[in-house]
């Protein structure tokens, strides 16, 4: 198994606390190590993570998450009960469908230099999806 990531990446780093957690052996490839081009050729869209198992590939943490629960079911990362698990899967999405896709490097780069947001106008967008996320997050989290 090869995880395609690099140090800065949130998503990765949630595949790597999986593997680790179950004590999964696999390969780390840096993604400084490919070109953009041999990247793309492993993974289309070129955003990271990538899971390499065998020879296919995973896209998306949360897809790679969930074949990684599905095979190696100990320790899990999913509490038993349905209803348990559906909340967690929504805490999860907060992040993963809601904030992270508004705050990524491409969006953060398309606004600077396609639709001319400046740095200080970029921050208060970053900022203000960060910080409705995690009020919500902490208040889920505190009940
Ligand atoms: N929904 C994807 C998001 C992957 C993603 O956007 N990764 C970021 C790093 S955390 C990335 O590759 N960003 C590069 C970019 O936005 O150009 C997942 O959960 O795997």
């Amino acid at each position: 198994m090869q995880l395609f990531s690099r140090y800065q990446n949130s998503a990765g780093e949630r595949v790597r606390i999986a593997l680790n957690l179950k004590q999964i052996a696999y390969e780390y490839v840096p993604l400084g190590t490919l070109t953009p081009e041999q990247y793309r050729a492993i993974n289309p869209q070129g955003l990271a993570p990538a899971l390499r198992v065998e020879d296919r590939v995973i896209a998306q943490s949360t897809a790679i998450l969930e074949y990684l629960e599905e095979t190696h079911p100990a320790p899990p990362l999913l509490p038993r009960d349905p209803l348990a698990r559906a909340e967690v899967r929504g805490f999860a999405q907060l992040i993963t469908s809601e904030v992270h896709p508004l705050n990524n490097l491409r969006v953060r780069l398309y606004l600077r230099d396609r639709i001319g947001v400046g740095e200080a106008e970029g921050r208060v967008w970053y900022c203000h999806w960060i910080r409705t996320a995690f009020a919500a997050l902490e208040r889920i989290l505190a009940g």
